[in-house]
Parts: structure tokens; sequence; C-alpha cells
């Protein structure tokens, strides 16, 4: 059984002193470097920015949730629509995550079986019950270029027994969603690979889902509370055990640091909601570190955002202008502000891609550091 593959990982180069590649990811919709972050669009709109925005951003790809828009149209309308590209007027890439971990996140009361996992909505509280091939079925009528196998993200807290049989259910619910999926020659289905902070689980459900042979493989349960330095070590050792020829996305990280942290060790996809979530409440990102741009410090402040951004809102409007509409809940403030994060990181990823093809992306990680205020105690 041969089926034409939905996408294809191109291998450009290796950095020379760090475990970092820069690649490019070949997909139905249209092909984008890597390195990448992806802007997080949950509900098919990546909050308070158009298709055209984003895209003169240079955003190739962006992630969709299955189960807020499982509730909210409902995938049948989506698919009615077209699918999520059409629906949305989105002609790049998109990534659906597969429920699980929003099941995790949104909803306080949850039973995990065998079977799946039964929770209550959090629009209305009724009873729900995801499954590993009700979550393929809904991201099949989505129509997703990537989407992702149902999981369980235990946190760090969680024992090592527990870890140890919630690996191994994922697993076979990963198992249960190859089966399920009907458009392998359409969308790609990657493997995500939990474990919590055992290293032992984790190389094991890293050889288990590459086992299993998926055109990608996601990193599940990390930024889930542990420190900067579990992380990275668990990306240390789980990494290398990845295989070279398919791209890798680490699910749900997207701070500067992470970013490029995550870089360095071999990581091409990330998402995270952080950017637009802390624009909304007036706080970007910039060169020398986060600027609270609602603060009265800014109320006559008419130099850009960032003074070494290109991006719509620092080529054309002040601290001053942007503080005043937050002051006064104009809503063009929360698209500035928004336009400004997002762009940051779609930057950031460009600066690391370009130290990547210099060979000096450690450099690069020191200089940004600094800059960026990590390096103080
Ligand atoms: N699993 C899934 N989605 C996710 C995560 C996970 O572990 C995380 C953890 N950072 C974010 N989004 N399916
Ligand atoms: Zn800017």
């Amino acid at each position: 059984m041969t089926e034409t593959a939905p996408i294809r990982y191109e291998l450009i180069k290796e950095e020379k002193h760090t475990g970092a590649r820069l690649g490019i990811l070949h997909t139905p919709h249209g092909s984008f470097e890597t390195p990448m972050y992806m802007p997080v669009g949950t509900l098919a709109t990546v909050k308070g920015l158009s298709p055209e925005e984003l895209k003169a951003m240079g955003a190739g790809v962006i992630l969709s949730n299955t189960y807020h828009l499982w509730l909210r149209p409902g995938e049948d309308i989506v698919e009615e629509a077209g699918g999520l590209h059409q629906f949305m007027n989105w002609d790049q890439g998109v990534l659906t995550d597969s429920g699980g971990f929003q099941v995790f996140s949104l909803s306080d009361t949850r039973k995990i079986t065998e079977e799946g996992v039964k929770f209550k909505s959090h629009i209305d509280g009724s009873d729900l019950f995801l499954t590993p091939e009700k979550s393929i079925q809904i991201q099949n009528a989505l129509g997703a270029d990537i989407i992702m196998s149902f999981d369980e993200c235990p946190d760090f807290n969680h024992t090592y027994d527990y870890v140890k049989q919630s690996i191994h259910r994922t697993t076979r619910w990963a198992e249960r969603g190859l089966k399920a999926h009907q458009k392998a020659n359409q969308q790609a289905l990657f493997g995500i690979v939990q474990g919590a902070g055992y290293k032992d689980l984790r190389l094991q459900h890293a050889r288990d889902m590459v086992s299993l042979d998926f055109p990608g493989y996601s990193i599940g349960g990390l930024s889930v509370g542990e420190s900067k330095e579990e992380m990275n070590d668990v990306m240390d050792y789980l990494l290398p055990e990845l295989p070279a020829n398919k791209p890798r996305y680490l699910m749900g990280v997207g701070s500067p640091d992470s970013l490029i942290d995550g870089a360095i060790r071999g990581v091409d996809m990330f998402d995270c909601v952080l950017a637009t979530r802390i624009a909304r409440n007036g706080t970007c990102m910039t060169s020398s570190g986060r600027l609270v741009v609602k603060n009265a410090t800014y109320a006559r402040d008419f130099r850009p955002i960032d003074e070494h951004c290109q991006c719509y809102t620092c080529q054309n409007y002040t601290r001053a202008y942007v503080r005043h509409l937050f002051k006064a809940d104009e809503i063009f403030g929360l698209r500035l502000a928004s336009i400004h994060n997002v762009y940051f990181l779609l930057e950031l990823m460009r600066q690391v891609r370009q130290a990547i093809r210099e060979d000096n992306l450690l450099e690069f990680r020191e200089a940004f550091f600094e800059a960026y205020g990590y390096n103080k105690p």
C-alpha cells in the first residue's frame, strides 16, 4: 500500500554547532521554511488579524483546534463550506490539534477510559465524549494539511506509574487514529510523543511512535509548568530519537527564548497563543524585551513600539497612539499590538533561520537573550 504523501520535508542544512536544521515543509497549500512559528487561530481566525495581514507578515501556516470547531460551528458546517481553508479564506498551510489537550485544559470534570475521554463542554456544560476515531473524523472533515493524533498530556507531577500507563494508552490511541484516518494522501497525521519528565518513558514513547511511521512527530507535554531547564533537558535527549527526514513540532511553546532553545535542539515548528494573548492586554515583545504599551510612561512617547521593527504597526504608529487606543478601549489598539507581536515572532524565526545558514546560532542566542533581558538575574 503506497499512498502519495501529502507533505514533504526538505532538509536544507544542519547548523554546525547545534542540533538546529533549516528546511522547507511542502504542503498541499504551499511551502514554508523551518524552523517556523505558527500563529494560533483556534476558532478559524487568528484573533484580530485578517488572512491578508498574516500573509503579508510571512505566516505560511497557522494552527486551529479540533475541539473548538467541533463545538462551534461544528465540523459539518466547515466541511460544507469546502473545508477550513475555504471557510476562513486562507490558502496557506493549516495544522489542527487533536482536541486531547484542550479537553484537559478547558474542562475540570473529565473521565479518561481506554475508549476515550468523557467531559463537559466549556460552552454549555453538556456531556461530550471524544475518542481517537472521532478526533480524526472531525479533522478529516475540517481538512487541515497537518493533523494530530489524539493524546493524553499528563503533567510533570504525575507519578511514574501513571505516566507509564498513559503513554501506552496514547500509543494505542495513535494506532486507532491511523486506522481511522480516511485522507492519508491529503492530510499528514503526526504522532505525539509524551512521557512528562521521565527520560526512559520519553525515549520509549518516541520509539513506539517512530515505529508507527508517522509523516511527522510532535513533542507534547512540555511547557505545562516545568522549568525551562527541564524542558530543554527533555528536548536534549528526545530530539535525537526522532527521524531526521521528518518534521518535528513542539506543541504550545512559543516564548522567544523557547523558540530559540527549541530550534537549537532541532525543532522545526512551534505554536503558541502567547503573542496574540498578551497583545490583547497591551503587552508587546520587542528586541529589548517586553513593553507594556498601556503604561502611562508611553503617553507622550512618539517612537514606534520597537524601533528595529518593520511591521505595519511600527512603520505607521507610535507608542503614544497605541496606548491611547488601549486606554480608550478602541479595538484598533488590539489589532495593532497583535500585528506587531505576531510579526515579531515571525521575524525572530527569520533571524534564527539566517543564523542557521551562517552557523552562528549560539552567538545569535547570546545576543538576543542579552538584549531581551533573559540574562538578567
Ligand atoms: N498535546 C496536544 N496539544 C498540545 C499539547 C499536548 O501535549 C501541548 C503541551 N504544551 C500544547 N498543545 N495534543
Ligand atoms: Zn512592530
